[in-house]
């Protein structure tokens, strides 16, 4: 097995790591289509399937990185301080451990214009943005697949983050994970529409890397998985190509469906949808089968993420008061 450092160190080779000021850096969240779920390498974050997102434009992380003044990363998160002991600030530091200079500190400013609240992660963008900023202050001149791979190592679904539009994040079959990266699929969809139905803010309680894992070891179904992602993103990238929004939506909503059954299937269960999760998707399905193309997707919580076109707008608008919406395409 190789380690996170050893894939930074084949990345970096023998580029420099002298700071250069203060870096900005900005890089959009993403709503997985196809889902990644299940690892084959957890320290690498290398996954058993590829998958495939929509980056969500203006919602994502604004990162600004220096280097400290004082003997500690200092991070703050939408202008709070964050004590190092939290989890967040911990999981960032061990990130920043990977590529820190001797005797560096790091000081970070995160900005997120994903509400935190909307159901939207927001670790994917957090950690690209982590990875870009680097790059751009040590000026290493990454090129996009090396700076997937290393957004990659802070948060599996990073790796999606680094570009806009539709995005596909190869498995791969190296050890070393160095063909597992993400990369912009050619399409435009400017009608697209992502619309964010907040159900619960609260945090779940079970996290997506534990909950995977816990899948992966657990469900007899799983084995079935690998086989179904393959056949939904070659259905969905034939979808994204003729630009079908019914087959788009129907691949991405049964796909969902699929990863909540694996879940359910997992041992103790995964169950992330509340009552009123189950109460939208049947609205959803009501409304649809009156005309409209609605359709919807998940993750590993009990948001539901609504998927239509422009035309509609409005009258989702109307069925759903309240949700944020997004046009990935600008
Ligand atoms: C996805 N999820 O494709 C899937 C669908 C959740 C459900 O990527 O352990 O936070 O950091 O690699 O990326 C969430 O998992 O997990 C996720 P790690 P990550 O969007």
């Amino acid at each position: 097995m190789t380690a996170p450092r050893e894939v930074v160190r084949r990345i970096l080779a023998d580029r420099t790591d002298q700071p250069k000021g203060t870096a900005k850096v900005y890089v959009p969240a993403n709503i997985a289509l196809v889902k990644y779920w299940g690892k084959r390498d957890e320290a690498l974050n290398l996954p058993v399937t590829g998958s495939l997102s929509v980056s969500l434009g203006p919602l994502g992380s604004h990162v600004e990185l220096s280097r400290a003044a004082g003997p500690a990363d200092e991070i703050r998160l939408n202008g709070a301080h964050l004590p190092a002991d939290g989890s967040f600030a911990k999981r960032a530091s061990a990130y920043l451990d990977l590529f820190r200079p001797r005797d560096f500190f790091f000081a970070v400013q995160a900005r997120n214009t994903v509400p935190t609240a909307a159901g939207f992660a927001s670790s994917a963008s957090g950690f690209a943005a982590l990875a870009k900023a680097a790059d751009a202050l040590f000026g290493w001149g990454l090129a996009p697949r090396e700076l997937s791979i290393l957004a990659r190592l802070g948060s599996g679904s990073a790796a999606r983050s680094l570009a806009d539009g539709f995005v596909e994040w190869h498995a791969g079959q190296a050890a070393d994970g160095m063909d597992s990266y993400a990369e912009r699929v050619a399409a435009e969809w400017p009608e697209l529409r992502v619309g964010a139905l907040v159900l619960c803010a609260e945090e779940k309680p079970v996290g997506s890397r534990a909950g995977m894992k816990r899948c992966v070891e657990t469900c007899e179904f799983y084995r079935e998985w690998p086989a179904r992602v393959a056949r939904d993103l070659a259905e969905l990238k034939a979808a994204i190509a003729r630009k079908d929004f019914a087959a788009l939506g129907a691949i991405a909503e049964g796909n969902a469906l699929a990863m909540h059954a694996l879940m359910a299937a997992t041992r103790p269960p995964l169950l992330y949808a509340l009552p009123e999760t189950v109460a939208a998707m049947r609205t959803i399905w009501a409304v649809r089968a009156t005309g409209l193309p609605l359709w919807f997707t998940m993750d590993a919580g009990p948001n539901v993420k609504l998927l239509f076109e422009a035309k509609d707008e409005a009258r989702v608008r109307e069925m759903f008061p309240g949700i944020d919406v997004v046009a990935p395409f600008g």
